[in-house]
């Protein structure tokens, strides 16, 4: 099976609430592989492409001024199916609808104010790492806990 990134951000109210450290462990102990991380303010050109399919939203100026307005942790993960099981382990866009147990379920009340960001799609990850991350900022290196995690056919 084949492994797949996902692109996550902690949005700046998720830096605020100090939930970084919560989100990194429930991706590390879920088997997720940590593969770039980095903090950074994102400009306006760089939201407008993240953002791109919501660029008609009534909301879609306020999304960008609230991601611009601090800095935000981004990071790749990496596992089989990443994508799919990242967006469980996040819950569904409003904090108030979200699953209990999920990222937002368990600490958001907002919509917009969602605490982070997952891609949706394999192909929405591999655009989405690409606006934040250059090549040399993404690391390959042997998962020592892969043989634990999953099954050998699994890795292969
Ligand atoms: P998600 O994929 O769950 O992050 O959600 P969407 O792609 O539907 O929306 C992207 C972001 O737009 C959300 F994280 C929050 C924001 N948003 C609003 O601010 N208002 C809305 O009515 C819907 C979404």
């Amino acid at each position: 099976m084949k492994m797949s990134r996902t692109a996550v951000l902690v949005k700046p109210d998720g830096l605020q609430r100090g939930l970084i450290g919560e989100i990194v462990s429930r991706f590390e102990r879920k088997g997720l592989k940590l593969i770039g991380m980095k903090m950074v303010s994102l400009s306006d050109d760089q939201l407008s492409d993240w953002y791109a399919e919501h660029k008609d939203k009534s909301f879609f100026g306020d999304l960008k001024s609230f991601m611009s307005s601090m800095p935000i942790v981004a990071m790749v993960w990496e596992g089989i199916d990443a994508v799919p099981v990242v967006r469980k382990l996040i819950g569904t866009t409003s904090g108030r609808e979200a699953e209990a147990g999920s990222i937002r379920g368990d600490f958001g009340m907002s919509q917009q104010l969602n605490l982070i960001h997952a891609s949706a799609k394999d192909e929405d990850a591999r655009r989405e790492i690409r606006i934040v991350f250059d090549d040399d900022e993404l690391f390959d290196y042997h998962g020592a806990m892969e043989c634990v995690i999953y099954a050998e056919y699994e890795r292969k």
